[in-house]
């Protein structure tokens, strides 16, 4: 039978078949999958070929092949620094939910979880959530930081998962696609879900109990099918946010600001750092790029890691 894994336990997967019903199947054996090292080798969103065998109360399944990707979010996990977890396969976009504080979200993994979208080809919105509590000065902030993201080419909407504010401008966005929530914990992707679909009810929860607990409120990555033709993939909160394996010189085309400006460069393989005559950095002098931008771009070049940074911020 061929269905879609709508979530992933550990050891076992959650698969709508074609024909609408729902199997737990799991894997058997060693499976791996071309090249990537993951912790995970089945994600939610893979297609999969099953076969069915009498379960001790029911049937359930056993996944013999995974239909190659379309695309996938990859990350670094946080603590194991050389094991990867795929996110979400076969996505049309996602969706990066961004506060200010409570928790904060700082640029630095904004870009580079914008990169990993680019690098996988993954269209990303920005939605600064929970505009509802946020001061005059904050607000500017968040006016900001939009048009800092928008001048980089990405769509920004400032948003109230709580009370509904701009939420019918993304559930318009949200027609007929597979759309994954990403963002740190807390900051309000299962509230989300739930304003555009309540019947849903998921669990969220206040950020000061889920801290004393030391655990997520969404523990794992979810696919559920909308009432309005679309697929929504909710996701336990993201901490650091590693990029995977990238050669120095693709990552520069994953800046689309910096893309769109390469051909005015002096070299045509220049990675606006050294060289002279660069468009990047002349645009940086002239205010065109941001800064931030920029540091994040040298900070992914250099390797460094990102986790130091939020875990400050995220116990
Ligand atoms: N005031 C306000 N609170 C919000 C808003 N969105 C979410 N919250 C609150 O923020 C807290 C966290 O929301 P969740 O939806 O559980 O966050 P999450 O991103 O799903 O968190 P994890 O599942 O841990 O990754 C809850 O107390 C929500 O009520 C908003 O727009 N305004
Ligand atoms: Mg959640
Ligand atoms: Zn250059």
């Amino acid at each position: 039978m061929q269905g879609t894994v709508y979530k992933s336990t550990g050891s076992w997967y959650h698969v709508k078949a074609d024909n609408g019903e729902f199997y737990e199947c799991r894997i058997k054996g060693k499976f791996r999958i071309q090249g990537i090292k993951s912790t995970n080798p089945v994600a939610v969103g893979d297609k999969v070929q099953f076969d069915l065998e009498e379960g001790v109360e029911e049937q359930t399944g056993v996944i013999k092949k995974i239909t190659e990707r379309e695309n996938y979010i990859i990350r670094k996990s946080v603590n194991l620094s050389k094991q990867t977890h795929i996110i979400a396969s076969n996505i049309d976009q996602v969706f990066l939910l961004i506060t200010l504080n409570n928790p904060p979200t700082l640029t630095t993994f904004i870009d580079r979880f914008l990169v990993t979208a680019e690098a996988y080809g993954i269209k990303a919105v920005l939605l600064f959530n929970k505009v509802d509590t946020y001061s005059i000065e904050e607000l500017a902030e968040v006016k900001y930081l939009a048009e800092l993201y928008r001048a980089a080419g990405y769509e920004c909407i400032g948003i109230s998962a709580k009370e509904g504010k701009n939420v019918d401008k993304v559930r318009e966005k949200m027609i007929g696609k597979t759309s994954m929530i990403s963002g740190h914990s807390g900051t309000g992707k299962s509230t989300l879900i739930n304003h555009i679909e309540p019947s849903l009810d998921l669990k969220t929860s206040e950020i000061s109990r889920q801290h004393s607990q030391g655990q997520h409120t969404t523990t794992f990555a979810e696919m559920f099918d909308l009432s309005f033709d679309a697929r929504i993939i909710d996701t336990p909160g993201i901490k650091g946010f590693g990029v995977v394996d990238m050669n120095r010189e693709e990552i520069r085309d994953y800046f689309p600001e910096f893309f769109e400006r390469k051909q005015d460069c002096k070299f045509h393989n220049c990675l606006h750092i050294e060289e002279p005559k660069c468009a990047i950095k002349d645009a940086l002098e002239e205010g065109e790029i941001a800064w931030s931008r920029y540091k994040s771009y040298l900070q992914i070049m250099e390797g460094e890691d990102d986790n130091y940074r939020v875990d400050q911020y995220q116990k």
